[in-house]
């Protein structure tokens, strides 16, 4: 599909709700425009150790050269995404279950929810858009009306911007209740423009994407984490590729996450 690359505005604009740390405003956020975004959620030390582990894995995967390109991101395109987080820092095990994180979802999809992916995508100078899409892309439609089957957690480990591919979004789109299509109008879309430390918020059916990376020399990197309620199938496979002490000595808000506690659809004991 042709993808609008002009008009993303930023900052904040009468489609964009202003950064809000209030749990209330940002539910109201995500239930008019699809996303939300919470500033200040990593900060000082944390964030400094966060960026430094996430390039430290991004380095070793290089050099072992484990890198596979994502079917989302366009071919040949300096972006990078690094897998099973959780099994490689506790820092990470920090980001799947942040307060912030545990308040949306437990709000948007009920819990108990399973953790999809945890996984960081880093956008290098010169890295194109990723295809345009919504993350419930798995869900026949139409899907449910009763609202979203996922919420997704976009953490800035370093600022966003417009030039660096700050994700692209298309306010209110979830409210179509349907993934984009090739003869749908060109959509209107703003770039998140926000400082490391800041969380995007945005349900399962907003569309959005990767932006471009026009700039020289800044890296974008960032992690996401998915989560979606318990009846589908994760996109990562915590049984196998979790490290024992993971398993061992996750929190119980972890463990239920991975569907290594809840006694339900494709648990594991
Ligand atoms: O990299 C981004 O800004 C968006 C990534 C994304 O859409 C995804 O991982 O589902
Ligand atoms: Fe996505």
């Amino acid at each position: 599909m042709t993808i609008a690359m002009e008009r993303p505005t930023r900052g904040t604009g009468p489609d964009v709700p202003a950064p809000t740390r209030d749990l209330e405003q940002g539910l109201a956020n995500i239930r008019e425009h699809g996303f939300t975004i919470v500033p200040d959620v990593l900060t000082g030390d944390t964030l400094e150790r966060t960026r430094e582990a996430l390039y430290r894995e991004i380095a070793w995967d290089q050099k072992s050269r484990r890198h596979v390109p994502h079917p989302f991101d366009a071919q040949k395109s300096p972006n990078v995404r690094v897998w099973n987080l959780i099994s490689k820092d506790p820092l990470f095990e920090d980001l799947a279950v942040h307060p912030v994180v545990l308040d949306y979802i437990r709000e948007v999809i009920g819990w108990p929810a399973r953790i999809s992916t945890l996984s960081g995508n880093i956008n290098y100078p010169g890295a194109r858009a990723c295809v345009l899409h919504a993350d419930q892309i798995w869900a026949p439609e139409p899907w449910p009306s009763q609202g979203p089957l996922g919420i997704n957690f976009g953490w800035c480990i370093d600022d966003f911007t417009k030039a660096n591919g700050g994700t692209r979004i298309v306010p209110k789109s979830h409210r179509m209740n349907r993934l984009p299509r090739a003869d749908d109008a060109i959509p209107e879309m703003i770039s998140v423009e926000a400082p490391a430390g800041s969380l995007i918020v945005f349900e399962s059916r907003l569309w959005h994407q990767t932006g471009d990376n026009v700039t020289d020399d800044v890296v974008r990197a960032a992690i996401f984490g998915f989560y979606q309620k318990p009846l589908y199938m994760p996109a990562e496979n915590w049984f196998m590729q979790t490290k024992p002490e993971v398993v061992r000595h996750g929190s119980e808000d972890l463990l239920t996450l991975m569907g290594f506690r809840d006694p339900s659809l494709g648990h594991a004991d």
